[in-house]
């Protein structure tokens, strides 16, 4: 069974489950299951309109998104690609992207479809669907009094976005080909071989350059509700013939994911971080989803049904196991996770034996909190094991490591929860 199949299958036995629960723990309940959906079952890939003029740098984002040459960088011609959704794979994931070429340029690209209009075309790519985010892209240098014209074509695009899907897409822009900023020899890939102040000098005025793009953003009432900021980046990245990468100028991509990764609905958070790479990103979402699946545990564990709570349990914890381990870019049977599970210590067998014996002490110490305890070791239990697989298979930590991780984790994570299920 695939991790898809099995959440499937275990997040409607939770459901059927919560028939026989009391609200309003079954409406908590419920709402965290909710959340797994999205974030693990409807998940899709992100979506993004990109918006510049010519050799702004869309291409060479997308492949510095990826680290791979996935979109061909400067030979495209203007004739094929306007207005149009693209599909880039690369081997951990996919990006959809909607190129909006044309919109600025006023002219009909050569051999274009003559029937449509750049507006016309984007028109109906808008109407398949909906962009989680807009990208304006714009090189350091073109920030001049042209910009107006561009910031007409966003304001349009936008605009198209709210009239059919009813909602103010989030807006960033992009300053591409800041390492041509002055003074230009200086690299901003790599700070430790340049002179402090010189690097100094070159961030101050690409922060100039943002904060004036900002600026005429924001001048435009119609995009001051949904812009997000100005971010300057360098793309650069160069190939040889046999695909082995020649030179990677990067600069502030990381950063850029990061708050993209902020506005993006649930369903494509998780390809995002996957195929970005960005082991601070995937942390990120897998500590969600640990919380998410945590609470759950501790929400079955401390519901008063005669079912054998410790089956859901388990898989859900299973389910966290390979969720993590896709997020950090593997493909995991769930058989794995299972063994992973064995291995850092966290098996069936101790996790039962472990609430046999907190029952137990909870019966003796205090009879009214035996729910409250048990609730406790299986939510510490779960987020040890979402922390531990986060340090197994994003940063890479030894087995052996995992072990120490997982022991020292839950008993924090089960101190926690009691503090605050009782304070
Ligand atoms: N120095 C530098 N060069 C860049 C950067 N981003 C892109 N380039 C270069 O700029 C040129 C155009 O980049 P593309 O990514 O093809 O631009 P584009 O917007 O996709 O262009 P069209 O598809 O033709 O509209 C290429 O030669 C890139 O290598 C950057 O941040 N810094
Ligand atoms: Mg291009």
């Amino acid at each position: 069974m695939t991790l898809r199949e099995e959440l499937i299958e275990q997040s409607l036995r939770l459901e059927e489950m919560l028939d026989r629960v009391p609200e309003p723990v079954a409406r908590e309940l419920r709402g965290r299951i909710g959340e797994l959906r999205e974030l693990l079952l409807e998940q899709r890939a992100p979506r993004f309109a990109l918006i510049g003029r010519r050799g702004a740098g869309k291409s060479s984002l997308v492949n510095a998104i990826f680290g791979s040459p996935v979109a061909e960088v400067g030979h495209e011609k203007a004739t094929t690609s306007r207005g149009k959704w693209w599909t880039y794979q690369g081997e951990l994931g996919t990006l959809e992207m909607l190129d909006t070429r044309g919109m600025q340029e006023g002219t009909t690209p050569e051999g274009a479809d003559d029937e449509t209009t750049p507006l016309e075309s984007m028109e109906a790519a808008l109407a398949e669907k909906a962009p989680d985010a807009v990208l304006f892209l714009i090189k350091a240098k073109e920030i001049d009094a042209a910009v107006d014209a561009d910031l007409d074509g966003v304001v349009q695009l936008c605009e198209r976005i709210r009239k059919l899907y009813h909602f103010r897409v989030p807006l960033v822009a992009v300053i591409t080909h800041c390492d041509e900023v002055e003074p230009k020899n200086v690299k901003l890939h790599l700070p430790d071989d340049e002179l402090e102040e010189e690097l100094a000098e070159k961030k101050e005025r690409i922060g100039r350059i943002e904060d004036l793009l900002a600026a005429k953003v924001r001048s435009r009432a119609e995009l001051r509700d949904q812009f997000v900021a100005a971010h300057g980046v360098s793309a650069y990245q160069s190939w040889r013939p046999d695909g082995t990468r020649r030179a990677d100028e990067r600069w502030q991509i990381e950063e850029l994911l990061d708050f993209l990764l902020d506005e993006l609905p649930e369903q494509a958070r998780v390809e995002f971080v996957r195929l970005s790479q960005v082991k601070a990103l995937q942390h990120r979402i897998a500590s969600r989803l640990t919380n998410i699946i945590a609470t759950l545990c501790a929400g079955i564990a401390a519901t008063p049904i005669p079912l054998a709570d410790i089956a859901p349990i388990t898989s859900l914890q299973t389910s966290l196991i390979s969720g993590i381990g896709y997020i950090s870019g593997r493909r995991m049977e769930l058989k794995t996770a299972a063994e992973f599970m064995g291995a850092i210590g966290a098996n069936l067998g101790t996790a039962l034996a472990f609430r046999e014996v907190a029952r137990a002490l909870a019966k003796v110490l205090a009879p009214g909190l035996g729910s409250v305890i048990s609730a406790s070791v299986a939510f510490g239990g779960t987020k040890a094991i979402g922390v531990t697989s986060a340090a197994y298979f994003i940063d890479g930590v030894s087995m052996e490591k995992a072990q120490t991780i997982f022991k020292r984790t839950k008993k924090k994570a089960e101190k926690e929860y009691e503090e605050e299920d009782l304070g």
